[in-house]
């Protein structure tokens, strides 16, 4: 086998279902190859489409999302997509093409040191240098990424290494010439021992090896520990983050676990979703003042960083349970009285079983359902208020109406995805994909891409700003030519608005903030795609009921929203 055909052949034993690319001369064995053993070869526009896509494939299955592109500037074009799955935890393959072996550091096309570049945002860089070795790094990369904290693995295949022995022997032997002089002679014997040791010991391949990866289980004695915390508590809390969704075959015993504690919960991130639409311990809004109130908090996969105020939020006599597979990230900025050490969602699982039902306090639960319900008639109030175009709050309340039980939602833009996030209800785990921690404009197109050729019978819906939708509005061409019906709606306010806010009010200017009420949906009509345009409240609900038919017809759509101002989101700033 040549080295596309191993890279594939270990790509196709681990069950990998989709291989995302931008093609590139330095990879195209791999894609063939990949094609050959029918996995799927979904080609983007960008780079960064390609990686996002797989991070999304990572975290609706668990399993090493894969990636393959060019050398140079292919490998550029993904890093900050690269950096948004390593900040998020995800696992990724990334192969990346690379100049000629021989040829490395002499001006060959697209040679760059890619190491530097690349290091800082992966768990390890492998540079394979024989074709022998190239199964065996793919192998290892795919374990790497996905245990532990998993994240992102580069492997780097020069383009020498990827096509057959006798092609790269003719090539090696063209580039030496035939020439008779001693200079001749020695570059002659030189190219051809490179090549015998790049081809050394590759007549045969080791067949692969797939083994499953355990997530980690915190001790015992810290679930021990935090169960008797919890039984004693007289306001516990919960808060699960995206980390906890890890162990994503157990994500419906995990549900289990949290009705069983009875604890009052907030989800966020992917975890939005675990509990279903509806669920009596889950709260949606006044996190901060719960937080506050709470004499036990266990955060679950969520760390101290500036969601919860470096800390702050959680009060400074309350019991802090940490349930981290890192424990870098358990004791970031606050030590927590338990660490427990290990796969959060399965620490949760522990709890349940330690405690019983000994921490359900069902007047705090109460307490915090009836606040949270005053939020929903204050948000019902808003929505109600009419004005030229599309109130946001209408439309979210609108399309978390509209939307299947099966849909999946993509969350990328400011303003109108954060308001998405209090009103949109995800309809079961997993259902909820958004950029995490590194808050990446652009994650959208990418991640819908992921989300639809995984789950093709469901709904994939794409919550998009306008500011944000620029960055992946070509990929509809991708959903038109792969067959991927996207329902993507636009919140069209004409800005970035959630700079806007607060810039205006601080400076006095909203320079570079201002966009155009442009026609978003005719772009998508240009790539073959349906685009619909809503400009007032009372079209939103029929324009959705077409969206959704559109797509169900195997053709994506792009719903252009004409939006009203709000201030809905003021106050709210992150840093
Ligand atoms: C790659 C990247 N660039 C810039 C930002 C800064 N940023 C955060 S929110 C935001 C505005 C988003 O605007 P839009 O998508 O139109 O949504 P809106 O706030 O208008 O609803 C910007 C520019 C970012 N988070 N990521």
């Amino acid at each position: 086998m040549n080295g596309g055909e191993r890279i594939a052949a270990v790509l196709r034993a681990h069950g990998v279902p989709v291989l995302f690319t931008l093609c590139g001369g330095h990879i195209s064995p791999i894609l063939a190859a990949a094609k050959a053993r029918h996995i799927r070869v979904v080609d983007t526009r960008d780079e960064a489409t390609a990686v996002f896509a797989a991070d999304a494939v990572a975290r609706l299955t668990g399993a090493p999302g894969v990636v393959a592109v060019t050398a140079g500037p292919g490998l550029t074009n993904t890093i900050t997509a690269l950096k948004n799955a390593q900040l998020a935890q995800s696992p990724l393959l990334l192969l990346g093409g690379a100049a000629p072996t021989a040829l490395q550091g002499r001006g060959a096309l697209q040679d760059i040191d890619q190491k530097p570049l690349i290091a800082p945002h992966v768990k390890r860089v492998f540079q394979v240098r024989r074709v022998a070795d190239l199964g065996k790094r793919v192998e290892q990369a795919l374990r790497l990424a996905a245990e532990g904290v998993p994240g992102p693995v580069f492997v780097e295949c020069p383009v020498d290494l990827l096509y057959d022995e006798a092609l790269i022997r003719q090539w090696y032997a063209d580039a030496a010439g035939r020439g008779t002089s001693i200079a001749d002679r020695a570059l002659r014997w030189y190219l051809n021992r490179h090549a015998d040791r790049m081809f050394e010991g590759s007549a045969h391949m080791a067949a692969p090896e797939v083994a499953a990866i355990a997530a980690p289980h915190a001790p015992d004695r810290a679930i021990t520990r935090a169960a008797a915390a919890l039984a004693r508590a007289q306001r516990p809390l919960l808060v699960i983050g995206s980390q906890a969704l890890l162990a994503v075959e157990r994500v419906a015993e995990m549900a289990q676990a949290i009705t069983a504690l009875g604890i009052p919960v907030y989800l966020s991130g992917m975890a939005r979703g675990l509990l279903g639409r509806r669920h009596p311990l889950q709260m949606r809004h006044t996190r901060r003042s719960a937080l506050r109130e709470a004499d036990c908090v266990v955060l679950a996969g969520v760390p101290c960083d500036f969601r919860l105020d470096y800390g702050r939020h959680v009060r400074r006599s309350a019991t802090l349970i940490a349930a981290n597979r890192s424990r870098k990230e358990a004791q970031m900025n606050r030590r927590p009285g338990i660490a427990a050490i290990g796969d959060a969602g399965l620490t949760l699982i522990g709890l349940a079983a330690a405690v019983g039902g000994r921490a359900q306090r069902p007047e705090w639960v109460a307490q915090l359902r009836a606040r949270d319900e005053a939020r929903e008639q204050e948000i019902d109030a808003q929505a109600a208020v009419a004005g030229g175009h599309v109130n946001p709050l209408a439309f979210f309340r609108a399309l978390d109406a509209a939307a299947g039980d099966d849909a999946v939602m993509v969350a990328d833009g400011g303003d109108f995805v954060a308001t998405a996030s209090y009103i949109v209800r995800p309809r079961q785990p997993l259902s909820w994909l958004d950029p995490g921690a590194f808050g990446t404009l652009g994650v959208g197109a990418g991640f819908a891409l992921g989300a639809a050729l995984l789950r093709p019978q469901s709904e994939t819906w794409l919550i998009w700003g306008d500011g944000a939708s620029g960055y992946g509005l070509v990929e509809f061409d991708t959903f038109v030519r792969h067959g991927v019906p996207v329902i993507a709606v636009v919140g069209n306010d004409a800005c970035w608005s959630q700079i806007a806010r607060e810039q205006v009010k601080m400076l006095q200017d909203d320079v570079g903030t201002v966009l155009a009420r442009s026609d978003y949906h005719r772009v998508a009509e240009g790539f073959g795609a349906a685009g619909l345009v809503v400009r007032t409240t009372a079209e939103v609900p029929a324009a959705l009921a077409q969206a959704r038919e559109i797509a169900r017809g195997g053709r994506p759509v792009l719903v252009n929203v004409w939006l009203d101002r709000t201030d809905f989101r003021e106050g709210s700033l992150s840093m």
